[in-house]
């Protein structure tokens, strides 16, 4: 232990413990800028200046280990001084256009530049940085916003295990991009967008769809659907001030209804298809001995990174579509055909916490006779700014349900926003399908949690015990494929794979939550309890008792895994 001085109040933390988290502990504030917990420890933008006693150089606070009987000061006129020069010379290099900014008042930058009371900026010339890179689907990357941080980078390489941004040059001259000066769109990203959602400034953001919306929405002769993701329920009220982990389902499609969609439909119904479907074909696996272990298939980031990473496993991923495009396809066909709308004249607009997913709408293998299954995707975020924009008061809107039928859905459904809850999904409906019964002890807490790998045996039936493996976040995947790679996986029968760390609920598309923040709390934990309570206060929780899906097989689809199914519901890769 280490007893040292801060402010003068003297504190005893764990050895080890750096100057910022030992203050932290006292609630002392020291700003920060390229910090972010466990993944950017780097003490490079020198926000977090504190001033020793006895020694000549402040120190950075986020790198400096605490020593006993030092004092610490995070306040001194010295350190004042310095943060401000070091602020406005980094703002001096800074595009600064905060009132077009699509994070004006969510900016890490701009609330520093407030708080430190920085008014002026002396220091003005030449600026460095003049790329926008908006190849890819999904990120956009402008570099006159970059603020050289590095937080995309640490998460691409560290927690994504994909490293495509890296440092380039030097001095004036530095940069972060991927190699070769290429586009993010020609370099092995996996457009999971976790270097947006840890970007402080407005230096990479989601490729807008907002106005291919309402173009499509202000088009007489279309018929507009909407289908919402099961995380974005969890987190959109925080883009309205809600506290995290609030579930809002109820107001989300309330706003979605007054921004003039025809219906309001829900990809948890298609994810209660999907776990009939994955259900099904696992059991086939099991019994015809099909590849094993059999991997999910519905985390676009994902299955990007299984083709450009590990291509050779593309026969182990499901041949199910994702849930959303499950969705979307089943408008196309089933719905379009039962209400006389032409494929042609639909439009079916998803709303995902994901930016990987406006990469998976656009893709090939995902259409149906000729018609993209889903046409355009739109983040969380797009959908609070159509919101805001509509002059939509969302905190007075009433709670309203779905549209029925293919807004009808489970608790098994919902939980597929949070890591290994398709997993649990599908354990319920197998183990009830197997034993012939419907089971009451259903909350499989093995396959629950953020730990980064999970490995369970599930007693499906007395005589079934299926070995599964969950993880998420590209670094983890990685470990599980060179696990498999190693033969070390032999005896899994399943395992379910998401791209972002936590799964959905923390996916690229969602509400941006700053690094100071995320010291105090678990983002992916805090939003996945909202999903395990709205299930557990669903009246029906599992997929196969969703009476609209068990419609939609008697009156189209046959069979889960019938021949009409496959032709509508299910793909391969190839690449
Ligand atoms: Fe997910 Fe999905 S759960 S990938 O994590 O499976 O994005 O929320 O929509 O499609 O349902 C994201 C979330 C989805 C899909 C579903 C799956």
């Amino acid at each position: 232990e280490i007893t040292f001085k801060i402010n003068g109040q003297e504190i005893t933390v764990p050895e080890g413990t750096t100057i910022l988290e030992a203050a932290r502990m006292k609630n002392i504030d020291i700003p920060t800028l390229c910090y972010l917990k466990g993944i950017n420890e780097i003490g490079a933008c020198r926000m977090c200046l504190v001033e020793i006693a006895g020694a000549r150089a402040l120190q950075a606070a986020c790198v400096y280990p605490v020593a006993n009987g030092i004092e610490v000061l995070t306040n001194s006129p010295k350190v004042q001084k310095a943060r401000k020069v070091n602020l406005s010379l980094i703002l001096s290099d800074h595009n600064r256009e905060c009132t077009t900014c699509v994070r004006s008042e969510n900016c890490e930058l701009q609330a520093l530049s407030k708080e430190l009371d920085v008014s002026d900026i002396p220091y003005q010339g030449a600026k460095s940085g003049h790329t926008i890179d908006d190849m890819s689907t999904s990120i956009v990357r402008d570099e006159t916003k970059c603020i050289l941080c590095k937080r995309c980078q640490s998460v691409c390489n560290q927690v994504q295990g994909v490293g495509v941004l890296g440092a380039v040059g030097r001095g004036f001259n530095s940069q972060v991009q991927p190699v070769f000066g290429r586009s993010l769109a020609e370099v092995g990203c996996i457009n999971c967008g976790q270097c947006i959602i840890n970007c402080p400034v407005g230096a990479l953001k989601e490729k807008s769809n907002i106005q291919d919306v309402w173009d499509a929405l202000n088009d007489p002769t279309k018929t507009v659907i909407v289908e919402t993701a099961p995380a974005v329920r969890a987190a959109l009220g925080e883009e309205f001030g809600h506290k995290m982990g609030e579930p809002c389902t109820g107001k989300m499609a309330a706003a979605l209804r007054r921004l003039g969609f025809d219906k309001v439909f829900d990809t948890d119904f298609g994810a209660d298809v999907t776990i009939m479907e994955e259900g099904y074909e696992l059991l086939g696996r099991l019994q015809n001995g099909g590849v094993l272990p059999m991997i999910t298939s519905c985390s676009p980031g994902w299955i990007k990174f299984v083709e450009t990473y590990y291509p050779q496993f593309i026969p182990n991923l499901s041949s199910c579509k994702s849930p959303q495009n499950m969705t979307g396809a089943l408008l196309k066909s089933h719905y379009a055909q039962m209400n006389n709308i032409d494929p042609k004249d639909m439009v079916v607009v998803s709303v995902m916490p994901c930016t990987a997913k406006k990469y998976e709408v656009q893709r090939e293998e995902l259409a149906v006779d000729g018609n993209q299954d889903v046409d355009i995707s739109i983040t969380t975020r797009e959908l609070a700014r159509m919101i805001k924009a509509a002059r939509i008061m969302y905190d007075r809107l009433p709670d309203e349900d779905f549209d029925p039928y293919y807004g009808d859905s489970t608790g098994a459904a919902v939980i597929f926003g949070a890591t290994g809850g398709v997993m649990e999904a599908a354990v319920r409906t197998l183990a009830d399908v197997l034993n012939k019964k419907d089971i009451k002890e259903i909350d499989y807490e093995a396959v629950r949690g953020v730990e980064g790998i999970k490995r369970a045996t599930v007693d499906v039936t007395p005589d079934l015990a299926v070995k599964v493996v969950i993880a998420h976040g590209g670094a983890n995947l990685k470990t599980v494929m060179e696990q498999l790679k190693a033969g070390e996986l032999n005896d899994v029968q399943f395992i379910e794979l998401m791209g972002c760390p936590g799964g959905c609920v923390n996916g690229g598309g969602q509400p941006i939550v700053s690094a100071k923040d995320k010291m105090d709390i678990d983002i992916r934990a805090e939003r996945a309890k909202a999903l395990y309570t709205e299930d557990a206060n669903k009246g029906i929780r599992k997929s196969h008792q969703n009476p609209s899906v068990v419609r939609l097989y008697d009156e189209f689809l046959e069979e889960p895994n019938s021949h009409k199914a496959h032709h509508i519901l299910h793909t391969t890769y190839s690449k």
